[in-house]
């Protein structure tokens, strides 16, 4: 007998097999009711064998053959009226470490962290995985659709691309590396290679030393590049597209998921676009908050998004122009702005999720701005190098996947949407 999926079932078969993991036991005098979980859904199954029934522990694996009844009391429609039962992963613990079925889980995140494999069987914590697969076929899809190349750049590099130290070192044989901050300067490269457009799915890794809700060590970086653009306007009006997308596609391929998180996507209208001094100056106008030089704290970003939201209706901001002394040596000077660089952030509700912008092209300027940036152009070695061979204006972007998932599902820690996080705490499991 071929083996069916919970939603698949119809109500009309003769009889079914069904394979997955025990949801709930509710034991009644002559039968129980047990609810069966695959990856498609739970269903209830009435069983009327009170050793069988007698035998079972929620979370252990089973097999059912049974027969579908059509019953408008229970959710779905149809209850499954169980001929046999085997177990076929036996469950071997006294006691859960928190709740799967039940609405509240009552235990902290760490503990759930801990036992990552048991807190997924929750059907909310698995609609969060299931957007955010979601989200990197959006993603994939769209940029395919628009004439972009897929590549995957190595995470192994001899230098750092983001500037700072927040850098891992490796041991590399008599060597030392590092791990990849960003694909920065291979998505730049393959540019100019003749690719012309890029994007890559790649984890990146930060040494941050601080544990906050909005920061992992590890991330997944939907990084986009792409050549012949007249200046950073292009940037953001192919991020906007691309969320205008990714809101559509989630609407239709999410929308079991987006319920049980309680959300509703908007339809995304033209974000608005506002020079970081603006922001800073509202900021201290309206709310008497100072910001830090050529920045906004985390604090900010909550409180401008706050600002935009009731101004514009947008839950997105683009902040735009920020100082040059804080954005890495590849970023465009802006020519009409003193100071400032062709660059953007996008805000999403209250939190930085994209950095974009256009780079610098010309070899000659380039290699004069690694120097004002006190660093010596040779030891940027094959970057630098590849410059010289006719590099088009060019720019791009990057979103890191959890936060964008973080704030799509209103969740608190961005270690909610990480499927196995790495922080200054947790290397395991
Ligand atoms: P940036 O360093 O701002 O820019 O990173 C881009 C986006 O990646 C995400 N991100 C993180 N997510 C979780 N934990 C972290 N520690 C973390 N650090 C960054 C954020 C952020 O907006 N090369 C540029 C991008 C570009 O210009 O193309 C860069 O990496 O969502």
């Amino acid at each position: 007998m071929k083996r069916s999926f919970i939603t698949e079932i119809k109500g009309e078969e003769e009889a079914v097999l069904l394979k997955g993991w025990i949801f709930k036991v509710k034991k009644f005098k002559t039968f129980g009711f047990v609810s069966l979980r695959d990856k498609t859904g739970i269903l209830q199954l009435v069983l009327e064998d009170l050793d069988v029934l007698e035998s079972l522990k929620t979370e252990m694996a089973v097999e059912v053959i049974g027969t579908p009844v059509k019953n408008e009391k229970v959710e779905g429609g149809i209850e499954i009226h169980i001929k046999d039962l085997t177990i076929i992963g036996n469950a071997y613990y006294d006691l859960l470490p928190f709740s799967i079925n039940q609405k509240n889980v009552n235990t902290s995140l760490e503990m759930e962290l801990d036992h990552r494999y048991i807190s997924l069987r929750r059907p909310d914590r698995r609609a969060i995985f299931k957007v955010q697969e979601e989200i990197v076929t959006a993603f994939r899809d769209y940029f395919k659709d628009q004439g972009f190349s897929e590549i995957h750049t190595p995470k192994i590099i001899a230098s750092g691309t983001e500037g700072g130290s927040e850098v891992f070192t490796v041991n590399y044989f008599d060597r030392r590396a590092f791990l990849a901050q960003s694909p920065q300067f291979y998505k730049q490269m393959m540019v100019g290679a003749g690719f012309e457009s890029v994007f890559e799915i790649g984890h990146a890794y930060r040494a941050e030393l601080h544990n906050t809700w909005r920061h992992l060590n590890e991330y997944v970086s939907l990084d986009v590049e792409t050549g012949f653009i007249k200046d950073e306007e292009d940037l953001m009006n192919i991020q906007q597209q691309f969320i205008q997308h990714l809101f559509q596609h989630l609407t239709s391929a999410c929308e079991k998921e987006l319920k049980i998180h309680n959300i509703t996507l908007p339809e995304i209208k033209d974000i608005p676009r506002i020079p970081l001094f603006e922001a800073q100056k509202i900021l201290l106008e309206v709310y008497d908050k100072k910001s830090p030089v050529g920045n906004l704290d985390a604090e900010g970003e909550i409180v401008f998004s706050k600002y935009v939201k009731e101004k514009y209706d947008s839950d997105f901001v683009f902040l735009t122009k920020y100082p040059a002394i804080k954005r890495p040596m590849y970023t465009m000077p802006d020519e009409d702005y003193e100071g400032m660089t062709k660059s953007f952030d996008l805000i999403y509700k209250g939190l930085e999720i994209t950095t974009g912008g256009q780079r610098i092209h010309d070899y000659e300027m380039l290699k004069e701005n690694i120097i004002k940036f006190g660093s010596n152009p040779e030891d940027f070695g094959f970057y630098v190098e590849s410059f010289k061979y006719g590099m088009p204006p060019h720019g791009g972007f990057a979103m890191g996947l959890e936060r964008l998932t973080m704030k799509i599902l209103d969740l608190q820690n961005i270690r909610e949407s990480t499927l196995l996080p790495r922080d200054m705490g947790r290397i395991t499991p």
